[in-house]
C-alpha cells in the first residue's frame, strides 16, 4: 500500500493542490513528524521535479503547479513547524532578489525563523536592492536574508549586498545568502555575512550572526 509520504510526494509531483491538504493532515494525525512530511514528502517531490524539467519531461506549467501544491500543502503544516509563542530574537528582512520569482525555499526559510522567534518582514520575490534598502531602514532590521535559485539572478545578490553596505544604515546589519546555486564561497565573494544550504541551517546561522 502507497504510504502517506508517498502520497503526498505524488500530489506535488501531479500538483494535487486540493488533495494534498488532506493527505498532509491525514500525515499528521497519523502521527507522522511535520519535518519527515516536509523534506521526504515535499522537497524530495520538488527535487524530482527539478529532476524531470532538466530532462525535458517537464515544462514551466508543471513546475508552477508542483509549486502551487508544495504551497498548498505546506500552509496545513505551517502550525505544526512553528514552536509557539517565543519572544523575539530580532527582526529578519527576507525576499528572493531581482529578477527571481521562487518563492518556496524562501518562504520556508522566513517560515523556520519566524517558529525560532525572529521577526519577519517578507518582501516576496524580484526585490530590487532599492527595495532591501528601504524595508531594513524602515524596520530596523538586524538581519536581511536573499534568496536566489537562478544562476542568473545570483548577480543581483551582490548588487544588493553592495547597497545595503553603502547605504549607511544607522544599525548594523548582518546578510545571509542562500538557494539552490549559492555557495560559501559566493557568499564570501560577494561581502555577505553567511550562507545556508536549508532552512533548519538558516535558523542556526541567524542565530549565531545576531
Ligand atoms: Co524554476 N528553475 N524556473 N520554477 N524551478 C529551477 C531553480 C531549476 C534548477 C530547474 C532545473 O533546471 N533543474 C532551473 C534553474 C537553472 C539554473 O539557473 N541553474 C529553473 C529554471 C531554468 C526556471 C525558468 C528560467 C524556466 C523558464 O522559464 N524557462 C523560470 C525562471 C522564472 C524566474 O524566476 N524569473 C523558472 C520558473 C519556475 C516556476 C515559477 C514555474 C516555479 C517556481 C514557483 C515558486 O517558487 N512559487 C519553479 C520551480 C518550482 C522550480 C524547481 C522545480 C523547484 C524549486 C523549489 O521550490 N525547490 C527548481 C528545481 C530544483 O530546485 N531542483 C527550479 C524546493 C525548495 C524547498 O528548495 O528553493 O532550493 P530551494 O530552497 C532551499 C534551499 O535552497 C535553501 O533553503 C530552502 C529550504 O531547504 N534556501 C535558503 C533558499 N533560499 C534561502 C535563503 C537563505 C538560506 C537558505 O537565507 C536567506
Amino acid at each position: 500500500m502507497e504510504s502517506q509520504i508517498e502520497k503526498i510526494f505524488q500530489n506535488v509531483l501531479e500538483g494535487e493542490d486540493e488533495e494534498i491538504k488532506a493527505n498532509v493532515q491525514a500525515a499528521l494525525e497519523a502521527g507522522l513528524e511535520p519535518s519527515a512530511i516536509l523534506n521526504e514528502g515535499m522537497i524530495a517531490a520538488m527535487a524530482e521535479v527539478g529532476r524531470l524539467f532538466e530532462n525535458g519531461e517537464f515544462f514551466v506549467p508543471e513546475m508552477l503547479i508542483a509549486g502551487r501544491a508544495m504551497q498548498s500543502g505546506l500552509n496545513v503544516l505551517k502550525p505544526h513547524l512553528l514552536e509557539g509563542d517565543a519572544p523575539s530574537k530580532g527582526k529578519v528582512v527576507i525576499g528572493t532578489v531581482k529578477g527571481d520569482l521562487h518563492d518556496i525555499g524562501k518562504n520556508l526559510v522566513a517560515l523556520m525563523l519566524e517558529g525560532a522567534g525572529f521577526e519577519i518582514i517578507d518582501l516576496g520575490t524580484d526585490v530590487t536592492p532599492e527595495a532591501f534598502v528601504e524595508a531594513a531602514k524602515e524596520n530596523n532590521a538586524e538581519l536581511v536574508g536573499l534568496s536566489a535559485l537562478l544562476t542568473t539572478t545570483m548577480a543581483a545578490m551582490e548588487t544588493t549586498v553592495a547597497a545595503l553596505r553603502e547605504a549607511g544604515l544607522p544599525q548594523a546589519v548582518k546578510i545571509m545568502v542562500g538557494g539552490a546555486p549559492v555557495t560559501q564561497a559566493y557568499a564570501e565573494e560577494i561581502g555577505a555575512d553567511g550562507f545556508a544550504p536549508d532552512a533548519s541551517r538558516a535558523v542556526t546561522l541567524a542565530q549565531s550572526l545576531l
